[in-house]
């Protein structure tokens, strides 16, 4: 055994990346699991996470929060195939595509859009329309973005899988589940073909949460 404990619950895309990051590398983890949104604002998870969020992970006498600080500590603390490329274009470009998936894209996908359909807030409790319709220019803005950033590479970092997919893919897949999701891909073709290759991964399949019913 890794001896990894991957704290957070499988429907979150941070948690699912954490978790493909070691299906990736095959290795096995223990997932400890929380009941309730407000268990992961506890005093006891905070310890684990200062800002009351999901993933941390432990790992003997390391501990970490923030998923692209564990996914490159698994991704370096273990053999398997290598998870970040080589050089310091295809590095920086990892790096831009996690940090615009962090700012950008996870908000505008995942909070301002998946989440209002999920907990419906507006009147009658039905989804937030005002909600969701200002989130859908972001996103097509988002998918215009990575859709320039795969016209010539098979990945976003170069021709091999990398952090900066495996944070993307759960996001993405939740996105396009929504009613909106095939008109806001329709036209981006290399962000399809992205997604065609991304989502047969075992590591994708394999950490399928259930998916969020948007009706
Ligand atoms: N920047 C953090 C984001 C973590 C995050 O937003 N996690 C969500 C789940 S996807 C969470 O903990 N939500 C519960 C909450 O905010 O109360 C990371 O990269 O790990």
């Amino acid at each position: 055994m890794s001896g990894l404990i991957i704290y957070g619950n499988p429907p979150s895309n941070y948690v699912r990346a954490v978790r493909m990051t070691c299906a990736e590398k095959g290795i096995e983890y223990t997932l400890e699991t929380f009941s309730s949104l407000a268990a992961i604002k506890e005093p006891e998870n905070l310890t684990r996470h200062p800002f009351g969020k999901i993933p941390s992970l432990e790992h003997g006498d390391v501990r970490l929060f923030e998923t692209s600080a564990i996914c490159r500590y698994i991704d370096e603390a273990f053999d398997g195939p290598a998870l970040q490329p080589e050089g310091p274009v295809a590095r920086a470009r990892m790096e831009q595509w996690i940090s615009a998936t962090n700012a950008y894209v996870d908000t505008d996908i995942v909070r301002r859009f998946v989440l209002a359909y999920i907990f419906p807030g507006g009147p009658d409790g039905q989804p937030d329309r005002n909600r969701i319709d200002k989130a859908i220019p972001d996103i097509r803005r988002d998918f215009e973005a990575l859709d320039a950033g795969l016209s010539s590479t098979d990945f976003l970092a170069g021709d091999q899988v990398s952090i900066a997919d495996l944070m993307l893919a759960p996001i993405v897949s939740y996105g396009l589940a929504m009613p909106e999701g095939d008109e806001l891909i329709a036209g981006r073709n290399n962000l399809k073909a992205w997604t065609e290759r991304m989502f047969v991964r075992d590591s994708f399949t394999t950490t399928a949460p259930p998916m969020p019913k948007s009706d």
